[in-house]
């Protein structure tokens, strides 16, 4: 082999929902350096720092690297290394078993952040297997968007930075951060910098909030009364896309008696906003045209979830932002295989009404279970026991609500199975321990089924490890021993050529492309209509009474109310340097952010005596945790913004490296959930501090 270095085009993931276009330094079988792609198709060269040192996830000491059977107690931290065929003999034997006691449904299959292909393969071991329980963080991720859009207008509307807007909203989303499933901020930047004005909804003034014309520090969890009273001030000053409602919408009338009482005076008392701001910034929404609403997770991280986001897609569509270039659009999936029948779905005809979350009336085509629903079935046998899981890509005793409660369930399953890179506080609770090959070591493709209409290549880099598999592979071979061999590939790489074949295209021919968009269209229902009960937008919802829904977005409440007792209102942001509970042990991203902190206002320091870099105590109704002290001018003084999804990989495996020390979900609960999405509150709790 040469050792020349060699320069390869793949693109990022797995630090993020993925999407920059990479150049990959590699000699021989190591990476050596990776740089970002200016040719690629989001992010003309722009690379983050996590992209940066994503190769680091590979050749760390402590990568898992053989199958493991645990060997003490569970949890113990005590562990055998075991032969593959062990290891899937042994998952097999165990997952049948639970079939004949339980039935198929009684054994679930978890799945974390969408992260490549092998989301959907999962879904068909699943399927093939014979259960209707994939368990995903849906709830808090996404779905309500996407399903409540299809609901109100027949699509999920993503934010169009492809083509320019006069104005974009980022509504509770820290793009220069997160980047957002689809989309990369150095889209954003470019257009800012070329004069798309911002304004940003967010209780922190991040760095976007510097250069946005409105910023709009609302108080966490009260984003649905913002959203009506921007409703009010735009339909009572008639600043609406007069055309458009008239054709395209259904209820107007409706909705607009139902905000009129929503006055910005009213919605300052709840949302702390100033009410001049809400009637600035909702008037040059209406405005300014096209204008882009790009909403983040905050959206979703209550249990108002399902109005919060009808609310949203009603300005959406009141001021002709619904499909238009540089607005909110649907987008088009170019040719490749449907995601029924790469999952096949066909084999599980009952799905809808054999899973866990038909007994809790979830909405309509939601079809993933939420974490709280999963844990109610093993821990109460509602509405049926689970007794037995597959996980894969997540980490649920951090990014599940409520730590506490997924602790006991993992607990009290019969047996777990985990597929990670790397020893976590949930592989720790497991029987057996897969090692899995990562992004760079296998060829996968990302951006599938997400809603933003392209699918990217991300070919293979280098080996992996002698005994890291794909979780592609795992399942394929693990597929055959648990549901009808034939279903299955001889090679689980049949499965990429499957997704680009409709295009006419091998996988080495979708590499050569780098990848594969949709067409853009818009406005597509001036031929055939809104894909909606009434063909229109469903300002007011035709199918409320039918799915027991509410008819208009409602304010129901702060997520919990005012209690002196818990003085502060505690919400969390993603850290740019880690994806949720991931990557806290690669050097390179620790060496930037060492621990986890809570942001404070330094009023609200000194009022506590805590200097910066203390140990807090951070205490709600729930549980306490400690984080340190970061002081900061950028949030109001009755607002904590804590880290989420720390735990301590150099900390002690027999406490499952610390996981309830510094951990954001000892601090939610499950007790309260969001009726259409089982969402739990994850913004907006009360809390009290004290020095640690
Ligand atoms: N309180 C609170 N809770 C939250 C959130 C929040 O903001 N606040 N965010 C929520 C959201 S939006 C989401 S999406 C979820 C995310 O929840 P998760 O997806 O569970 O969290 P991650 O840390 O992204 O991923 C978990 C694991 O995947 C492993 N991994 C990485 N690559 C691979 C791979 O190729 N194969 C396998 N098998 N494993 C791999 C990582 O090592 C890591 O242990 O958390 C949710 N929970
Ligand atoms: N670096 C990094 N990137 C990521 C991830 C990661 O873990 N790390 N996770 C990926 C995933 S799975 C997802 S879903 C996305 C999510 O990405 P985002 O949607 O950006 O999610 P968050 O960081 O949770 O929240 C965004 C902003 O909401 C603000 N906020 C907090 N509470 C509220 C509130 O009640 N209302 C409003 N309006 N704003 C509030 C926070 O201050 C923060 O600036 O990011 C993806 N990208
Ligand atoms: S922004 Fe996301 S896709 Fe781009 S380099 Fe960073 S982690 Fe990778
Ligand atoms: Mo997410």
């Amino acid at each position: 082999m040469s050792d020349d270095l060699r320069w390869v085009k793949t693109h990022c993931a797995r630090m993020d929902h993925g999407g920059c276009a990479l150049l990959v330094g590699v000699r021989g079988n190591t990476i050596e350096a990776v740089k970002g792609d200016p040719e690629g198709f989001l992010n003309k060269g722009y690379i983050c720092v996590k992209g940066t040192a994503s190769p680091d996830r590979l050749t760390h000491p402590d990568r898992l690297r053989h199958p493991l059977k645990r060997a003490g107690g569970k949890g113990e931290g005590k562990w055998e290394r075991i032969s593959w065929p062990e290891a899937l003999n042994t998952i097999a034997e165990n997952l049948i078993k639970v079939r004949e006691q339980y039935g198929a449904r009684g054994v679930a299959f978890g799945v974390g952040m969408p992260k490549g292909l092998d989301h959907f393969i999962l879904i068909r071991l699943a399927n093939l297997f014979g259960s209707p329980n994939v368990i995903a963080s849906q709830d808090v991720c996404h779905a309500p968007r996407e399903i409540t859009g299809i609901h109100t207008c027949g699509f999920y509307p993503v934010a169009d930075f492809h083509h320019k807007s006069k104005l974009a909203v980022l509504w509770g989303s820290n793009i220069t951060a997160t980047n957002e499933e689809g989309e990369i901020c150095s889209m954003l930047l470019a257009q800012v910098k070329e004069g798309t004005e911002l304004i940003v909804v967010d209780p922190r003034r991040i760095d976007l909030a510097k250069k946005a014309r409105f910023w709009l520090p609302l108080r966490p969890g009260t984003d649905n009364a913002l959203a009506l009273g921007f409703l009010h001030v735009i339909i009572e000053e008639g600043l609406y896309d007069r055309e458009f409602v008239e054709k395209w919408t259904h209820g107007f009338a409706e909705l607009a008696g139902h905000v009129k009482d929503w006055t910005p005076e009213k919605v300052s008392a709840i949302t702390w906003v100033a009410p001049e701001l809400i009637r600035e910034a909702a008037r040059y929404y209406a405005q300014a045209k096209p204008a882009v609403i790009q909403w983040g997770n905050p959206i979703e991280h209550n249990t108002h979830t399902f109005d919060t986001t009808r609310a949203l897609i009603c300005l959406m569509a009141i001021c002709g932002n619904l499909d238009v270039p540089g607005g909110n659009v649907e987008a088009h999936d170019p040719k490749i295989i449907g995601l029924g029948p790469l999952v096949r779905a066909d084999l599980i005809p009952t799905k809808a009404k054999e899973m866990i979350s038909a007994h809790h009336r979830v909405i309509p085509r939601l079809m993933t279970i939420a974490p709280a629903f999963f844990r109610k079935a093993i821990l109460e046998d509602v509405p049926y026991p689970v007794r037995a899981a597959y996980m894969m890509c997540s980490n649920p005793m951090l990014s599940y609500a409520d730590s506490r409660q997924t602790y006991e369930a993992l607990m009290k399953l019969d047996f777990l199975a985990v597929a990670d890179l790397f020893m976590t506080p949930t592989a720790a609770m497991a029987d057996i321990v897969l090692p899995v090959a990562s992004q760079f070591e296998f060829d996968d493709i990302g951006h599938m089924g997400i809603g933003h209409g392209f699918i990217l290549a991300r070919p293979k880099v280098v080996d992996p490890p002698e005994e890291c598999w794909p979780d592609m592979k795992i399942m394929n071979e693990l597929g055959k021993l648990i549901s009808p061999p034939e279903l299955w590939h001889d090679d689980y790489r049949e499965f990429i050529e499957d997704v680009v074949k409709p295009a006419g295209l091998t996988y080495a021919q979708f590499c050569e492309k780098g990848y594969l968009k949709g067409p853009d269209r818009f406005k597509l229902y001036e031929e055939k209509g809104f894909r909606t009960p009434t063909g229109k937008v469903e300002l007011l919802l035709s199918t409320a009474e039918k799915f027991k829904l509410s008819a208009l977005p409602e304010f129901r409440g702060l997520p919990e109310e005012d209690d002196p007792q818990y003085p502060f209102v505690l919400t969390s942001a993603k850290s740019r340097y880690y994806l949720h509970s991931s990557y806290r042990w690669i050097d390179k991203l620790r060496r930037l952010k060492p621990h986890p902190q809570v942001e404070m206002h330094p009023d609200t320091a000194r009022q506590y005596g805590i200097a910066a870099g203390d140990d807090v105590v951070i205490e709600t109704r729930y549980g306490k945790i400690t984080q340190k002290a970061r002081l900061t001018d950028a949030i109001d003084p009755r607002v904590l913004c804590a880290d989420h999804g720390w735990w301590f990989p150099e900390g002690n495996p027999e406490n499952q490296y610390d996981w309830d020390k510094a951990n954001f979900n000892m601090l939610t609960s499950t007790q309260k959930l969001g009726r259409e999405y089982g969402t739990p509150n994850l913004k907006g709790m009360g809390c009290r501090i004290y020095l640690g």
